[in-house]
């Protein structure tokens, strides 16, 4: 608890700093003030604590002198702010009040923020809960990522097809909870050329850059929960230098080729959107240079300042590379301590590949980044030099491991050979860094077994299992009231930061009192997500259906299309099968596509127009409707994820790393329908296989069935159900008037060969969903089940994952303030 905090908080003081907010910084008064302006206001207030607060930690010479770990990531998909600090804080219920004199309601205050999305799905928001789990549990860390100017984009539909919106998530008044720290600004240099020179006797290298850009940061305060710790999420906003470098102005420089075209504002002006699918855009890799070179001398900043020499960086930084996204920091560390600190080769390399953990979150293998070696060589050229020196020696290792074996050097070196050389950045990132991991244990296996298995090999300590997890503040006491209420009048109120405590919950799964207490949350729940549904697209739901929800990014290997063709299934049987019966049900979407990604943008479409008319359809009775929520964010994710009955974890198996949707949905008391896929498999050894849906191919059988040469009409002639569902696709069922509009998703799921054996899967599909449905009728049996789903997934908190870090990987010290 925060004795220290709740005790000094002044209302008064509090109230006065709003409403000087509201009048000098916003410039209104007291009685024309929007709600907006509030929110506003009362942000600002609020980050002046934090702001103390994070001030003091950095100054703490306890927290100066211990191991830190520095979270290096693309993105962050923090999600508001404002009602999670408040709670990390211990100050909801009194600035609750303090707000309510100032005649301002909290919740309404609240829903004026805009989400920071800085961040594309699962790897951005896993570094979000990272972050929250080391701060609650006093690990000293940074954060380091990239202030964009517009976060992903903003989703809406026009007559069922994705549109896309520049996301401007600091609007114009700039976001309440972010500092800027001018002081702490950086210059970084892309281009130009390397030179060669003679110091005492001996050749030494520098790169002399083309352009020169500042790196700005801006912190945002992670609070500990209810600890007075505050770490820095520290995010780099790239601006040009101002006036403009005269001397390379005046030499010509300046307006070499390409260099002056781009605009040193563009660096950071918006989040890339491609999720699991890798471009090769130029200002991608900029954008990836900037933030690493910028983040790894804060570090050597922070380092150097309290003295320490750089022998001992290992011993007191470590840095996480969440996936290979900021690899580039390897040769970056390596260029600096040669270059500029005059270290040796050996000596920088045994800094270096001691200092480095890398994370990998896919196996896909269009999400494998390779850049081009003509690209890096152009804008980075000493970091091109530097991965060639890299390479060179780790051949060599590669040659006395196996000698003579070329087919081994040409698989792992990390220029990948031919007519366009490339560099695998994956094979740098395993090469340079003391510890890679994977997300889930069956994934971490795969790593092994067929990503990486030289490498494992040649290392074999180095690869490991880290499993993801979910910070159980935002994803069940702060989303979730209710049943965070009702868990702790029978446990306590610990389990926040102890989450297998909630085991004791399963002691009442049998109580029918508690049974009936639990579903009454979620029917509350359902209501709620139903008002929401009603009020923002006006379609009217039942809470006694299932709620059958499916939340993730849109792609084909997650197989939404699957879902769709389950629709369609009961669709066809509802209108076809005079003695069908089923449970009323409402399936939930909520997804964007890649805005390149053409078959994500029809299965959208398709499951827009098949919402459409099934929900104005008279004949099915409102048995079944579907929704699909647009412009799915962390915020609309804290509604939904309360109000599941149904989790679809129902990715091709082998596909999916981890997943965390699928942790938070069961921690919430939902059931989930999944393929041995990610954490799924591990979901269910803690639930157990009675309170679990698992149903389809399993890693084996899903290569077994590519192996003898898969046909997806194959299951098309076999499957009268599975042909008739497909075969809504064809007319004009849900396109009057105009058929075949449907057919993108049908021609890809046969003639286009079923990639993701969406046909191979449907029947074991469908079987597990009528075993739910059966269930959902007992709705005493689903309570249990329900209720055990909360009471046995504490594993996944991600306090566990960090702690995994910390004792496997990292190696560092809780420092209590
Ligand atoms: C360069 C293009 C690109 C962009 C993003 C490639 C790869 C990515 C991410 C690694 C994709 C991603 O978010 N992966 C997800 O990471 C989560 C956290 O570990 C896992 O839970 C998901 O299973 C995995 O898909």
């Amino acid at each position: 608890m925060k004795p220290t905090q709740q005790k000094q908080f002044d209302k008064t003081a509090f109230q006065n700093s709003v409403k000087k907010h509201l009048t000098s910084t916003y410039a209104t008064t007291l009685q024309t003030a929007t709600s907006r302006a509030w929110y506003l206001a009362m942000g600002r207030a609020l980050a002046e604590l934090t702001t103390f607060d994070l001030l003091e930690t950095e100054h703490d010479e306890k927290i100066r002198h211990a191991k830190s770990v520095n979270y290096l990531s693309l993105e962050f998909l923090i999600g508001r702010l404002t009602g999670n600090n408040l709670i990390s804080l211990g100050l909801y219920s009194q600035v609750n009040d303090a707000m309510n004199e100032l005649g301002q309601h909290l919740t309404d205050l609240l829903e004026e923020e805009r989400d920071p999305s800085l961040g594309n799905g699962g790897l951005g928001r896993l570094a979000a809960c990272f972050m929250d789990s080391l701060a609650a549990q006093e690990f000293p860390c940074v954060g380091y990522g990239l202030h964009y100017e517009y976060g992903l984009f903003k989703q809406s539909f026009a007559l069922g097809r994705q549109q896309e919106a520049p996301d401007a998530w600091r609007s114009v008044e700039g976001y309440p909870w972010e500092v800027a720290r001018p002081n702490l600004a950086q210059e970084i240099g892309f281009y130009g050329q390397v030179e060669v020179y003679q110091e005492n006797g001996e050749e030494r290298r520098r790169w002399v850059p083309g352009m020169t850009v500042k790196a700005m940061p801006w912190d945002m305060p992670i609070v500990g929960y209810e600890s007075d710790t505050v770490y820095p999420l520290r995010l780099w906003e790239c601006r040009a230098i101002a006036p403009f470098s005269l001397a390379s102005f005046n030499n010509g420089n300046y307006f070499e080729a390409q260099h002056a075209l781009i605009d040193a504002g563009n660096i950071t002006k918006v989040l890339y959107p491609n999720d699991n699918h890798e471009k090769g855009k130029t200002l991608r890799l900029m954008q990836q240079y900037f933030h690493s070179a910028a983040s790894v001398r804060d570090i050597l900043r922070r380092h150097e300042e309290i003295g320490h020499s750089l022998e001992s960086l290992p011993d007191y930084e470590t840095i996480q590379l969440n996936d290979t996204h900021p690899t580039i920091a390897i040769p970056e560390l390596m260029r600096i301590l040669i270059d500029e600190k005059g270290l040796s080769w050996d000596d920088a390399w045994r800094i270096s590949s001691k200092t480095f953990a890398y994370t990998n979150h896919t196996l896909l293998p269009e999400a494998l980044e390779t850049w081009s070696e003509a690209l890096l060589q152009h804008l980075l050229p000493r970091h091109m030099e530097i991965i060639y020196q890299i390479n060179h020696l780790f051949l060599k290792e590669v040659r006395e491991k196996w000698p003579g074996d070329v087919s081994k050097q040409r698989k792992l070196s990390i220029i990948q050979e031919g007519f366009h050389r490339m560099v695998r950045m994956a094979n740098l990132s395993v090469v340079g860094s003391y510890a890679v991991n994977g997300v889930a244990a069956l994934h971490s296996n795969l790593v092994k077994r067929d990503l990486f298995p030289e490498f494992h090999e040649l290392y074999p300590t180095r690869l490991q299992n880290v499993t993801n997890g979910i910070t159980p503040r935002r994803w069940l006491k702060f989303c979730n009231p209710d049943l965070s209420e009702l868990i702790t009048s029978k446990i306590g109120d610990q389990w926040p930061t102890d989450l297998d405590q909630l085991e004791a919950i399963s002691q009442y799964a049998d109580d029918p009192q508690f049974q009936q207490q639990f579903m009454a949350v979620k029917k509350a729940n359902k209501q709620r997500l139903a008002d929401w549904v009603e009020s923002n697209m006006g379609i009217v739901l039942d809470t006694n259906a299932i709620f059958d929800v499916q939340i993730k990014r849109l792609h084909e290997y997650k197989r939404q299309h699957l879902n769709m063709l389950h629709i369609l299934s009961l669709y066809h049987r509802l209108l076809n099968e005079p003695d069908f019966d089923m449970a009323p049900r409402v399936v939930f979407f909520a997804a964007k596509a890649a805005p390149g990604y053409h078959l994500a943008k029809e299965i959208i479409y398709a499951l827009n127009k098949i919402s459409e008319r099934i929900n104005g359809d008279p004949r099915i009775n409102d048995k079944l409707k579907v929704v699909f929520i647009p412009d799915y964010r962390v915020s609309i994710a804290e509604i939904i994820i309360p109000a599941a009955d149904v989790s679809e974890q129902i990715s091709t198996a082998g596909k999916e790393a981890s997943g965390t949707g699928n942790m938070k949905m069961a921690l919430n008391g939902a059931l989930t329908i999944g393929t041995m896929d990610g954490a799924n498999v591990e979901i269910r050894e803690e639930v157990g296989d009675d309170n679990i849906y698992i149903f389809g191919l399993d890693v084996d059988q899903v290569e077994a069935l590519h192996a003898n040469g898969y046909n997806p009409y194959d299951y098309y002639h076999a499957d009268p159900l599975l042909k008739a569902s497909l075969e809504l696709l064809l007319g004009d069922e849900f396109t009057p008037g105009e058929p075949g509009k449907l057919r993108v998703t049908y021609d890809s799921l046969l003639d286009g060969g079923d990639p993701y054996l969406v046909l191979a899967d449907f029947a074991a599909y469908v079987q597990a969903h009528e075993a739910m449905d059966r269930q959902y009728r007992d709705q005493a049996g689903w309570a249990k089940k329900a209720i055990l789903n909360t009471a046995l997934v504490g594993k996944f908190s991600s306090d566990r994952s960090i702690r995994d870090y910390v004792n496997n990987i990292w190696k560092l010290e809780a420092v209590k303030r």
